[in-house]
Formats: structure tokens, sequence, C-alpha cells
């Protein structure tokens, strides 16, 4: 393979650095090349670590397999290093630098041994824009290459961006010997720093995303003022073939990804509305010059979880991934194409597991449990330009402007369909008390609620308190903030049944949330904010049984009240931390609960 000179030195000393402590057997600069990546999928594929699938009806697309115990993010092994312990803060798991650094030190030396390091040069939004950072990922794993090189911009222009003396995230990943109990996942955010050691885990080692994305870019933001964001952006088109943007942050399965590709219901989408995808899981924002919030989505692909995709949930999606996808942990059928629990059609008659084991429809394991064909968190790695929604401005340097934050979860009972923030602050209170009831599918009780403040939770590269503090602050900085509005697709009646139709439908309520910008709607006030009037939703085309959105747009004093008790045991956590104006939002809610009682 060619070789890539840089002139950065910093970037030539911290790889001959990061080379003597792995010591891998040569050093393979990616170049984003076409030529590159046919040769990559070529090792690969001799090397076993990926499988091509049937090219036909499936053309471009691989599959491959991770370690049975290595399949999703690991929380508990997953720390922010900071050199005081209370910059952590207390929702997040620390250890100081020098331990860190020592112990990775101890997994990463000569892990890379018979191995290639590969040096992915790679940009996190459009490359040369102002909003975009650099990162350099050193990786021992041809899938982590592949697998980058769809959800990030990689490659020489990348390099020429950096220059000889840019700042780039130094990113260091090595499958070592895939054992769990020599895994780690370490941010070093004063040092620009990232080391994930153990794992071949998408979430674990595509450092680009959670880790530099999230993690490491809420840190640098902070420090100048902008939002880095675990949310979707997308672009409703209108009537007046006007684009708005919104940008949206739901806890783990709560549909965002459905939510940023959905289709318009007939009767929306005769009025002329579409939908427009920029992302679907990261935001990063910057107030302009006009007072505004804008965004860009730092990706350029959907690391999206397979099972329950089908074309009822998410017809789009399943277009997208028909081609140049990388499947992770997916039943194999026979013909050569994939399949997960919750696909299109029928379950397979049989086909190999994701432990690549033979399976048979219907094969229960020694207590009598169905054996899944496809790992719960199994995932596709697809390129945004496959997307039939994808929006012609992924490559805008600026970004697209935002005219709503949305915030929201899985609340059975609690929250209405929708309600609109009073103010900025206010809308602070309600991301920072977000929570979500976890579902059967999920670990731990049946119903029970997850604190997750703007879904943020395990991405936080610093203290909640002040990245709190730093959300009331932007508030402040802009002339045109976006209003603050919170949804929830999962009220159910008595007998436990949805109440809202959700998918497409929910267009409806993002029109309300739209026209609440523009002014074009009034709205009633409630102690928790506004709610729609009935008639402000349009519902051509879904007839509802009388009294449901009622139902949907109710809000329950006393329950109100108990949700109190849990937000305030959250805030506690946060000791003088938390920002007093939070206090103040939580006495305020208090008090206008009490006053509506
Ligand atoms: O993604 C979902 N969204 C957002 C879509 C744009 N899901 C799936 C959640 C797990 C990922 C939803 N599930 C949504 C939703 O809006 N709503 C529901 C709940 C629901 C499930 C099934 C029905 C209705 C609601 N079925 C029928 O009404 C027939
Ligand atoms: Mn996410």
């Amino acid at each position: 393979m060619k070789k890539t000179f840089s002139s950065n030195k910093k970037l030539i000393d911290w790889i001959s650095k990061m080379a003597r402590m792995c010591q891998p057997d040569r050093v393979v600069w990616i170049d984003g090349s076409d030529e590159q990546k046919l040769t990559l999928e070529k090792q690969s594929l001799a090397e076993g670590e990926i499988m091509r699938l049937n090219q036909e009806k499936l053309p471009g697309c691989f599959l491959h397999r991770t370690a049975p115990d290595d399949v999703a993010r690991t929380e508990h092994l997953t720390f922010i290093c900071t050199r005081k312990k209370p910059d952590a803060g207390p929702t997040n798991n620390w250890m100081s630098p020098s331990c860190a650094y020592n112990k990775a030190r101890e997994i990463f030396k000569g892990a890379m041994k018979g191995r290639t390091m590969y040096v992915i040069p790679f940009s996190m939004g459009p490359v040369g824009s102002s909003f975009s950072k650099i990162g350099i990922e050193l990786t021992d794993s041809k899938y982590v290459v592949l697998n980058m090189m769809i959800m990030t911009r990689v490659g020489d222009h990348v390099l020429k961006a950096l220059g000889k003396d840019g700042d780039f995230t130094k990113c260091l990943h090595s499958k070592a010997q895939l054992d769990i109990k020599k895994r780690l996942i370490l941010h070093f955010p004063e040092d620009n720093t990232i080391w994930s050691v153990g794992s071949g885990y998408g979430g674990n080692v595509l450092l680009g995303k959670k880790c530099l994305s999230l993690r490491v870019a809420s840190f640098i933001a902070r420090k100048e003022q902008w939002l880095a964001e675990h949310m979707l952006i997308m672009g409703i088109e209108g009537p007046n073939g006007h684009i708005e943007y919104i940008a949206a942050a739901f806890p783990s399965a709560c549909g965002k990804t459905n939510l940023a590709m959905l289709i318009p219901p007939e009767g929306l989408k005769a009025k002329g509305y579409r939908i427009w995808t920029v992302g679907d899981d990261i935001a990063w924002m910057r107030i302009d010059t006009d007072g505004r919030l804008w965004a860009i989505n730092p990706e350029t692909g959907f690391f999206g979880v397979a099972p329950g995709t089908n074309s009822k949930t998410n017809p789009n999606m399943v277009e997208t991934i028909r081609k140049n996808t990388i499947y992770t942990n997916v039943l194999l059928k026979p013909d050569g194409t994939v399949w997960w629990e919750g696909a299109d059609g029928e379950a397979p008659l049989e086909g190999i597991d994701w432990r690549g084991q033979p399976w048979r429809k219907g094969i229960k394991d020694s207590e009598g449990n169905p054996v899944k064909g496809a790992h719960p968190n199994s995932r596709f790695t697809t390129p945004i330009t496959n997307c039939p929604s994808a929006s012609f401005r992924l490559d805008q340097p600026h970004g697209v402007p935002i005219s709503a934050i949305i915030f929201g979860g899985k609340r059975q009972h609690l929250a209405p369909l929708v309600y609109e923030a009073f103010n900025w602050q206010h809308g602070v209170f309600a991301g920072a008390s977000m929570a979500s009831e976890l579902t059967a599918a999920q670990m731990g009780k049946l119903g029970q609620v997850r604190r997750d403040p703007m879904a943020m939770i395990p991405f936080c590269g610093y203290n909640m308190g002040d990245y709190f503090r730093h959300w009331l602050n932007m508030g402040k900085k802009m002339a045109k903030p976006p209003k603050i509005f919170y949804v929830n697709w999962f009220r159910t009646d008595e007998d436990g049944k949805f109440l809202w139709p959700g998918y497409g439908e929910n267009l409806r309520v993002l029109e309300w949330i739209l026209d609440r910008c523009n002014h074009k709607v009034q709205a009633q006030k409630t102690p928790i904010g506004y709610v729609p009037m009935r008639s402000n939703i349009d519902m051509t085309g879904l007839p509802l049984p009388e009294g449901v959105l009622d139902k949907l747009l109710a809000i329950d004093i006393k329950e109100w009240q108990k949700e109190l008790v849990g937000i305030k045991e959250f805030f506690k956590l946060f000791k003088k931390g938390l920002p007093e104006e939070l206090w103040q939002e939580y006495d305020d809610l208090l008090a206008r609960l009490k006053a509506n009682s």
C-alpha cells in the first residue's frame, strides 16, 4: 500500500510513540481511496473478519461477528479521566489520568505484534468547516477502518486540512486479546485523548462516534461555547416549500432513528409535508451572528440497531441498508442475506446465528427460552447518502438553523403527548429531568424509571452539573433561541395499550411544534407547560376514538407531584454543583402543581 506522509510533527511523534508501545509489524496510513478500501475488504475476507453477503440482493454488503461477550458498550469499563475527580461529576466513572494511562499501557504493550497498525485521519463534520474536529485513530482492526470509512470523512484530504501544526484528537484502539477483564474505554478530555482497548464492539471502538463526538466534544464545547448533543437533526418541509429544522434527544429504545427519517402520513403528505434527514444520533450546534442556533451532524453514516427495523417501523432505513452496508451480529440466511427479530416477512426456517452457530426457527435453549437469531444489539453501518430522505445540506459547512429542540422519553402515564416549555430555562429543567421507563426488552425492572438528562447520561464528558449550567448560559447568549418541547409517544390506556399510533403520525405533533415556533397557534397553559388545543393538531386521515386525544394531553397533577420526588432525588446527586436556576424551576413547578391541586 502506498505511504502517506504528514508534515505534522505532533502527529508523527505521537504515532511513533504509540507504535513503540503497541509494536505492530507495520504501520499503514488510510488514504480514503476506493482502491485501498478494496484491498482492506479482500484482506478482511481472507482473514475471516468479514463475510461477503449475497451480492445480487445486498451489493457491497458484509457480515461481521464480534466475540459473544463483546456485543455492546461497556459503561462500567468506560471512564472520564480528569485530573480532579469532581470534574467528572457524580454520573461518570472516574479514574485519575496517571492510573488510567498506567493500567492501559500494560494492556497496549506489544498488543499489535503480528498485526498492522492503521492510521485513520478522520474529520467529524465537513472537512474544513469551522464546526468540524479532526481525529486520528490508530487501530489494529480492519473492521474499525471499514466502519470509520462509512461513519466519518476519512483520508488524505483530512491530513491536508490538519496541516503542519493543526490539533487533533489522539484516538488509540487495540483489540488486544478481546479479553473483557482487560477492556478499558478511557477518555482524557484534558489531553484531547481517547484510549480504547480489549473490545471490538462499534460503540467502544469507532472512536469518532460516542467517545469523540459526544464525550470529548462535550468537554471542548463547554470551553468553546457550543453544544455537542446526543440528538437527531431533521428538516421538515412544509406546505409553503420552506424547510425548518429540529433537533431531538431521546433515551435509547424510543425510536430516535425512526423519527429522523419518518414518512409523512397521507393526510399531511397531501399538504406538501416532506422529511429531510440530517442525522440520527449526534448534533453539534453553534450560535451564529444571526442569534440563532445552527447544527451539523458530524457523522456520515448510521450505526443503527437492526432488530425491529422493518418496512412498517422505518421504510427509509430498509431502503438505506440494501447496499454498501456492514452488518454486525445478525442472522445469516442460507441465501446469503440477513435477518433479525422484527425484520420484514416470516422468520427463516434456518440460518447461522450471531454467534456463528446453526439456528432453526423456534429453537429453545436449555432453559426453554427462544434462541435469538440476531443479537438484540445487532447493528448495521450504512452511509447516510443511501437514505432516500437524506438532506441535501449534509455537507453544508454552516449546518442548518434549529427552530425547535425536542426532548422525550418513554412514559406510560406521566408525560402528555407534547408540551412546550415556558422559556429556555424551563426547557433546560425539562431536559435535565428527562427519564424513560424500562421495557421488557431491557435489563432491570419493568416499568422502572431511569433518569437520563438530555439523553446524555452515558455520554457527557464532564460534570453534568456544569453541563446544565452551560446549557443555561447558551440560552442567554442567543437572541433567537430555539423553543424547547417535550414529547411522549408512549402513553398507554388502562389496559396498557398505546394511545398514540406513533411513527409517521408523529409528524402531526411536529407540525404543531413548528406552528408554535411560528406563532401560528395559541396554546393552553398548564402547570407543566403549554399543551395544544385539541383543534390545533391536524388529525386529517387519523380517526382516533372519542376522548383519546384528551387522554393524551391530560395532565395528572398527582402523578407530577410524585415525579417531583424522583427529580429531587436525582438533582441532589449533584450537591452544590447543580445550578440554582434548576432548583428554582423545581420550586416553581411544585408551587404551580399545588395551586392546581
Ligand atoms: O420508533 C418508534 N416511534 C417513533 C417513530 C417515528 N417506536 C418504536 C420504539 C422502539 C424503537 C414506537 N413505538 C413509537 C414511535 O412513535 N410508538 C410506539 C408505540 C406503538 C407501538 C405499536 C403501535 C402503536 C404504538 N401499533 C399500532 O398502533 C397498530
Ligand atoms: Mn446514540
